[in-house]
């Protein structure tokens, strides 16, 4: 069997900056053959994540703006890619957000709006997006999420962001079990703590990604490249009998008690 992705198209929504996850996960489809097509929040990130693409040797990449928390724009996004690519054959969802003050303090004075806030971007978000993108993938496909250890157990200030990331990991359970009839396979990376603009601000990530280095069974960190790499092989066949799955990619951290 041949795992190259060369002929295969797949959107990447959230690229930031370099040190993005997504562009971990936009490197390895590249050099894997991929055709890519990106989407950001808002028109501000137009041009960084242009420059950031055109670093890519040989990607006929396509751009399109997406803000998730919008029905209407998510549906016209993937209707603008079916009329300029047809087929698509897989999808990255690598978004989330929650407002500072939620990531602090106790998980009980979080207010309704943050709650709901957090969850919209950061869980309901994969609902919408595999919705309007499946009648794309009409050769079946992968779609793949990010979530995070906090969604399984209780981490320190993960607050509303770990109870949206349970809402996610059951998101995509539910929707895996949905499209697999039409030959999509849904999974998730967690991946261990990585310094992205996401993680900036937050304080005490020092001695949290300390922990790691001095605990995990790896002892050291992981980087964008090696989330990168697992997503390749669940967007690839080399992962075709796995879905509803949440790989983790945290150095074996998730399994100390
Ligand atoms: P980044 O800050 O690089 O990426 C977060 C992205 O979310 C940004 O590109 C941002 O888009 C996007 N986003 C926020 N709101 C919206 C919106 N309304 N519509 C569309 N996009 C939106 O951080 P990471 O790479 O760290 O985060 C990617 C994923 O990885 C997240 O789901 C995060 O929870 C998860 N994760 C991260 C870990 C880490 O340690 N960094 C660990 C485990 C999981 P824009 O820039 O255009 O505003
Ligand atoms: C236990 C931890 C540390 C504490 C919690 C961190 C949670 C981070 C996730 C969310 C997504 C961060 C977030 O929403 C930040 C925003 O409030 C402010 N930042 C921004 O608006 C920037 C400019 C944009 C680009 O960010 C977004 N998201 O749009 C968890 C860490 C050990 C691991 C971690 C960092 C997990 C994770 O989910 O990202």
């Amino acid at each position: 069997m041949n795992f190259s992705l060369e002929g295969r198209t797949y959107v990447i929504m959230g690229v930031a900056n370099k040190r993005s996850i997504a562009w971990g996960i936009a490197r390895s489809l590249h050099e894997a053959g991929a055709r890519l097509i990106f989407t950001y929040a808002t028109e501000r990130f137009e041009k960084p994540v242009k420059d950031l693409v055109s670093t890519l040797d040989g990607q006929d990449a396509l751009f399109y703006e997406c803000d998730v928390t919008s029905d209407e724009g998510v549906q016209a996004t993937f209707d603008q890619i079916k009329q300029d690519v047809g087929t698509i054959h897989g999808l990255a969802h690598c978004i989330a957000f929650a407002q500072k003050e939620d990531l602090q303090g106790e998980f009980k004075d979080t207010s309704r709006d943050g709650y709901l806030l957090a969850h919209n971007i950061s869980a309901f978000s994969l609902v919408a997006v595999s919705r309007a993108a499946q009648p794309l993938m009409t050769e079946g496909g992968g779609i793949v999420t990010l979530t995070y250890l906090g969604g399984e157990r209780v981490v320190q200030n993960y607050n509303v962001m770990g109870v949206a990331k349970a809402s996610l990991d059951a998101s995509m359970r539910y929707l895996a079990n949905d499209l697999g009839k039409h030959a999509i396979r849904v999974n998730a990376i967690s991946a261990g703590p990585i310094r992205t603009l996401s993680a900036k601000g937050i304080g005490d990530f020092n001695s949290v990604l300390k922990q790691i280095e001095e605990k995990a069974p790896l002892r050291r960190t992981v980087s964008q490249e090696e989330v990168g790499d697992t997503a390749y092989y669940l967007l690839s066949d080399l992962s075709r009998g796995v879905t509803g799955e949440i790989i983790h990619v945290d150095s074996g951290y998730n399994i100390l008690g």
